[in-house]
């Protein structure tokens, strides 16, 4: 069985084999853990660049999380083995890497910390990980339990690799003073100046105790021995740990507890594990998590967790839905918003679209995204690829690669903002540029990105695509300076229009004519050159010609290329039914929508690097959640809320067994895809990449409050419009919007024929209130037809 439990607040999986990569995520400002089920972990944390503290057994580079991430026997983890002495059985908690056959594994990760109770004959392990708010420090409590009515003599090794850290220089001892397994390194480097540069770096990874050890080990190497990891060498024949170092070995902390255990006895253990600088930051830590109170530092985080999960409670009809929504999805965003996904240079569409998520949790956080991500615009109004969130960092990686998308988030960032906190004074705030000081209004910053946007296109009015649009990988349709993209021009349409509605606030007519005198151009421009008769084409190449068409037998139709057609308002009734049913033949799968399909199988250099990835990977058709929650957006849209909800619904892992081990993730957080190729690799289809890396988090929230709920500013007032799917007979929820406090009520009513909204009794002639006063309650009761 599997399925949440403590009212959706934790999960619990109780089989290790049921998805072997199934994990949780615990993270605080300045690290992150994911921590699967079976006992590995990859783990991260800022110094100030994202590093590792523990790393494979082989390469001393740093990587990027990778998606679908297999592990084996000598990726980092956190293992404890127990021996019995008298019987020289050993088993390993939670599970690797000795795989032995438990009697009881339950694997129960919630919201603020992650633990298991693990049983094999007699003996009960219960293992916890907790996170400090503010340190990078990883703490477990180990709780020992002798089941039995003998007395039972074992011995209690945990085990923490450290792996290859540097290639220069890497070893490590036992540190008697601190009670600590010092592993220690020098990061790799050749040029001279990244040693001055390195000079600060956490280049010790330290695992420390609660009681001295009665024997040690640091080379993994004598650890392991001829037995393996599952069986290891120093474990045999009842021997102890040898008590040696490691002298350019690859370094773990290992000791070993000889346990004399009466009948019902329990023994308890704490240890911390993590990075440090030297000796005296390893004493501070430890005299905090080793000798201070765990229960502060649980109450502080659970505290920190808690305050980022936001005020909607919805109640309907589905269970795990509510869960989901109620805890694990704004949990996700905030992780997100909070920690800007630990890097120093947040790609400018991932930094505003986590924002867009932070609106409901810490609307300050999105409103200081905005200011920023305007404050390193340049004087013409192009928005930089990426943000600086550091004086001491640089575009890297996909940064460097020029997209042209960027102007189109800042507006979808900013009209949200609005929406919600109605804070207009937002946009009188004065703003320099990055190559000027001259200072100008945030309003003007957003209309400068527009009017730079509205330049940048080809004599059709097409916007030239350069290296890519939202689509990071697609490369090559426009590195010549001539290919443009379709989803780009919809998307640009759709903010020009967005954006006009808010000039127009502003009493600048001009601007708002212009912006909308645009937005039709380019829509007339999207329907003469990419209209494909069926629907609508992704781009045109730089050598001109169009794809996401039918004449092509990969990559025919994408998603993105329709769903920003339906919000940018380009389709008549006719375009859109024919849109629809082609999504619905070609697209739609038992997971969710593909981002497009067929996936290409072959190297397309006119596209880019997206059609080099693996057949339903990734951008390469799979089931890329944030392509699936625009889709979801603009069917709420045009109004089309059935399909909308089933969009949503499909996205989700549910928590029955059956799906958790299809999707091979648990239902705590929405992954960035699940494969599609649905039709060329079923076998594969539906399997997630379980990296909770994604925009789709914060798209997924904003839908489920201004659409399914349909509780959404709206200048001064609010409107109030739900959308549930209609197998809901009601539902309820309740939120706090602009310091009021909102309790909503949804029925059926088949006798209506429109919605019947009272507000604290009163009937109400629309569906908005022109007005919300702070600190008031309002009791709504809607009454739906149908
Ligand atoms: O990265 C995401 C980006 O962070 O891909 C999205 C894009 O909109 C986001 O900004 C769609 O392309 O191959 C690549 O370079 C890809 O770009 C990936 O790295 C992709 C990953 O899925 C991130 O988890």
């Amino acid at each position: 069985m599997t399925s949440f439990i403590e009212s959706g607040r934790r999960f619990r999986l109780n089989d290790p084999t049921l998805a072997p990569n199934a994990a949780s995520y615990l993270w605080n400002r300045k690290m992150m853990i994911q921590m699967s089920a079976r006992g590995y972990a990859v783990s991260q944390y800022m110094d100030p660049e994202p590093r590792k503290y523990a790393h494979v057994p082989t390469i001393a580079a740093q990587t990027f999380m990778q998606p679908e991430q297999d592990y084996f026997p000598h990726h980092p983890g956190r293992f404890f083995y127990i021996r019995d002495n008298e019987t020289g059985d050993l088993f390993s908690a939670p599970y690797e890497p000795v795989r032995a056959k438990l009697d009881h594994f339950s694997f129960e990760p919630g919201i603020s910390d992650i633990r298991w109770v693990i049983e094999k004959d007699g003996v009960r392990v219960e293992l916890r990980l907790d996170l400090p708010v503010e340190d990078v420090a990883e703490i477990w409590s180990v709780r020992i339990t002798n089941l039995t009515d003998e007395k039972k003599s074992l011995s209690f090794v945990p085990f923490f690799p450290v792996g290859y850290s540097s290639w220069m220089n890497r070893g490590g001892h036992f540190d008697a003073d601190l009670n600590a397994i010092v592993c220690t390194s020098v990061t790799p480097y050749q040029k001279v100046e990244q040693y001055f540069k390195n000079k600060h770096l956490k280049d010790i990874t330290f695992f420390a105790a609660d009681r001295k050890p009665d024997h040690f080990e640091v080379a993994q190497v004598a650890f392991e021995g001829e037995g393996g990891l599952h069986n290891p060498s120093a474990l045999q024949d009842g021997r102890h740990l040898g008590g040696g170092d490691a002298s350019y070995e690859n370094p773990a902390g290992i000791m070993q507890w000889d346990l004399s255990l009466d009948a019902g006895a329990t023994e308890d253990f704490r240890f911390v594990f993590g990075p440090a600088f030297d000796k005296s930051e390893i004493a501070a830590l430890t005299e905090k998590y080793i000798e201070g109170s765990l229960e502060t530092v649980r109450q502080d985080y659970d505290d920190y967790i808690r305050s980022g999960l936001g005020s909607l409670e919805i109640h309907t009809p589905d269970d795990d839905f509510d869960h989901f929504v109620n805890y694990w999805l704004p949990r996700q965003v905030y992780y997100h918003g909070d920690t800007h996904r630990l890097t120093t240079d947040p790609q400018t569409r991932n930094y505003l679209q986590d924002g867009l998520g932070m609106i409901f949790i810490a609307p300050e956080r999105t409103r200081a995204a905005i200011l920023r991500t305007a404050s390193q615009q340049f004087f013409s109004g192009k928005v930089p690829d990426g943000i600086l969130l550091r004086p001491d960092t640089e575009l890297k990686y996909i940064n460097q690669i020029p997209h042209t998308d960027h102007a189109v988030w800042l507006v979808i960032a900013t009209k949200a903002y609005l929406d919600e906190t109605g804070d207009r004074a937002i946009l009188g705030e004065r703003i320099a540029w990055t190559d000027s000081d001259e200072e100008a209004t945030l309003y003007e910053h957003v209309t400068r990105a527009l009017r730079f946007l509205a330049g940048e296109v080809d004599e059709r009015n097409l916007p030239y695509i350069a290296q890519g649009d939202w689509c990071d990988p697609m490369n090559m349709v426009g590195y010549k300076g001539k290919g443009v993209s379709g989803w780009l021009a919809e998307a640009a349409s759709y903010a020009m229009t967005t954006w006009a509605d808010i000039c127009r606030t502003e009493n600048d007519y001009d601007t708002a004519k212009w912006l909308e005198q645009e937005a039709g151009k380019l829509n007339e421009s999207i329907n003469r050159y990419l209209w494909d008769g069926k629907w609508y084409a992704r781009g045109i190449t730089d050598d001109g010609i169009a794809f996401g068409v039918q004449a092509d037998t990969e990559g025919r139709i994408y998603l993105n290329a329709q769903s920003w057609a339906f919000l940018a308002g380009t389709a008549d009734d006719a375009q859109k039914t024919s849109m629809l049913q082609a999504i619905n033949d070609q697209l739609d799968t038992p997971y969710g929508a593909t981002m497009f399909a067929p996936a290409y199988t072959a190297m397309r250099d006119d596209v880019g690097r997206v059609t080099q990835k693996w057949p339903g990977n990734g951008e390469n058709g799979a089931v890329y959640n944030h392509a699936a929650a625009f889709y979801a957006a603009s069917l709420y849209h045009i109004k089309e809320k059935e399909r909308g909800f089933a969009v949503l619904s499909k996205m989700l892992t549910r928590p029955d067994a059956q799906d958790i081990r299809t999707r091979g993730q648990l239902p705590l957080y929405v992954p960035n895809y699940y494969r599609g190729a649905y039709y060329q690799y079923p076998r594969t289809a539906g399997r997630s990449s379980n990296l909770f890396n994604t925009g789709t988090a914060s798209w997924y929230y904003r839908l489920v409050i201004e659409q399914l709920c349909g509780l959404r500013g709206d200048d001064d007032g609010v409107i109030i419009d739900p959308q549930p799917p209609g197998e809901w007979a009601s539902f309820r929820f309740s939120r706090v919007f602009r310091g009021a406090t909102f309790r909503v009520s949804v029925e059926r009513d088949a006798s209506l024929a429109k919605p019947a909204i009272t507000v604290n009794a009163v009937p109400l002639a629309e569906n908005r209130l022109d007005e919300v006063e702070p600190g008031k309650n309002y009791e709504i009761f809607i009454r739906l037809p149908g």
